[in-house]
């Protein structure tokens, strides 16, 4: 990111996790109301684990924001972690006696952060990595994401999500239909009563229910995949003159940074491989006052730049790494086989994941806003996406 600077810290079972926004234009109305909605949207969701009974997130603000708006220094705050009253002595800050130390982790689980940051960062303990890889600092991401969207709403901009695909119940044939198929009210209806999956199709979704909770039973866990959508985004974010100003580049590898996701699909993604051009490639309407397409394979972006259509990103969810019924694994001081180590943990996090989805959306086309049309002020920046809207959403004649 060029113009954001986000920067985030905290263990999951520490004190409390916080972070920094800088960049952000002076004058832009923060709603708290807005940033604890996506806070408590983010911890929504059937196949969560005990943990997301015990948090109740919360944002504090520490810096940036005076009489509800920023002031284009840097925006600080801090979220609290409830649980770490009940992990004082396993991640106490100051040395404790070793007596009192609980057994360090040993046998690493597979697919999580555990062998390879132990390895990497020479600790005999995996608590000592696993702590920051777990997805507990995304509630930092939401917030700094919910100030992304906070900035891009007051642009036109709309930012959406939902559940597609839970194990091998897919909802929509793929995300170029599944926009198609989402009604229009869908949005407004997940910000005012989410469905326990976040999925559009309620008949799909009793199906993905059940398939959540026979991983639960048998000691497993389930992965899937979201939808990530952004609406009314201005034509021209990004840029085609380099490979790292492309806007679909940017927001890929942003995607892929979310905990667990293994891939990412922008408009058709892979649905492009067997398709002919001709099936491929949308097509501008001739009788319309817009530069509006036929459909949206593109997902949105052409040459790296958005085109005016909604962005569509799809991520693919791994299963979480800690399951009940442990996988084999090798004891890392005593090279002993055995099971992995089994730590409290979610079933599945999809419809959780796809909140940290808009986060990190959000935070790449603030980003791209801000780099396209500069702003000190909440006014600048409105006055010159007011512009280039005016200059590019109608053809001529
Ligand atoms: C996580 C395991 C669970 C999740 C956690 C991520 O936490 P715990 O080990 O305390 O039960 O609930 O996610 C969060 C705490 C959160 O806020 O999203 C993991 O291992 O990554």
């Amino acid at each position: 990111m060029r113009r954001l600077r986000v920067l985030t810290a905290g263990e999951s079972h520490g004190p409390g996790l916080l972070g920094v926004v800088e960049g952000l234009p002076a004058g832009m109305r923060v709603s708290t109301r807005g940033v604890d909605r996506d806070l408590r949207r983010r911890q929504h969701g059937h196949g969560s684990g005990r943990r997301m009974q015990i948090e109740r997130d919360r944002v504090q603000w520490m810096a940036g924001i005076r009489y509800g708006r920023t002031l284009g220094s840097p925006v600080g705050f801090t979220l609290t972690n409830r649980d770490w009253r009940n992990w004082t002595d396993r991640m106490s800050v100051e040395p404790i006696p070793a007596e009192r130390r609980p057994r360090p982790i040993t046998r690493a689980r597979p697919g999580h952060v555990d062998l390879a940051g132990a390895l990497k960062y020479g600790t005999d303990d995996v608590r000592d990595v696993l702590e920051r890889a777990s997805a507990r600092s995304t509630a930092a991401r939401a917030v700094a994401g919910s100030l992304g969207r906070q900035l891009l709403s007051a642009c036109g901009v709309r930012i959406w999500s939902f559940v597609d695909q839970v194990g091998t119940v897919r909802a929509f044939p793929d995300a170029d239909d599944a926009l198609r198929v989402v009604t229009a009210d869908w949005p407004d209806r997940d910000l005012r009563d989410p469905s326990p999956l976040r999925c559009p199709d309620p008949e799909a979704e009793a199906r993905m229910l059940a398939e959540v909770d026979a991983a639960r039973e048998a000691g497993d866990s389930i992965g899937g995949s979201f939808v990530v959508v952004a609406e009314r985004v201005p034509i021209g974010l990004g840029s085609s003159s380099e490979w790292d100003t492309r806007l679909d580049g940017q927001l890929a590898g942003a995607a892929m940074a979310i905990p667990g996701v293994k891939g990412v699909e922008i408009g058709l993604g892979f649905g492009v491989v067997a398709r002919l051009g001709s099936v491929v490639h949308d097509v501008v309407e001739e009788n319309d006052a817009a530069w509006a397409r036929t459909s949206n394979r593109a997902g949105g972006i052409e040459g790296g730049i958005s085109n005016g259509e909604p962005i569509v990103v799809r991520c693919a969810q791994k299963p979480v790494s800690t399951l009940r019924r442990a996988l084999p694994s090798l004891d890392m001081t005593t090279g002993g086989r055995g099971r992995a180590h089994i730590e409290r943990s979610d079933v599945t996090v999809l419809p959780r994941a796809a909140i940290v989805g808009e986060a990190m959306v959000a935070l790449v086309l603030a980003d791209q806003l801000l780099h396209s049309f500069g702003g000190d002020s909440m006014a600048d920046l409105r006055a010159a996406v007011g512009r280039r809207r005016r200059r590019t959403e109608r053809r001529p004649g």
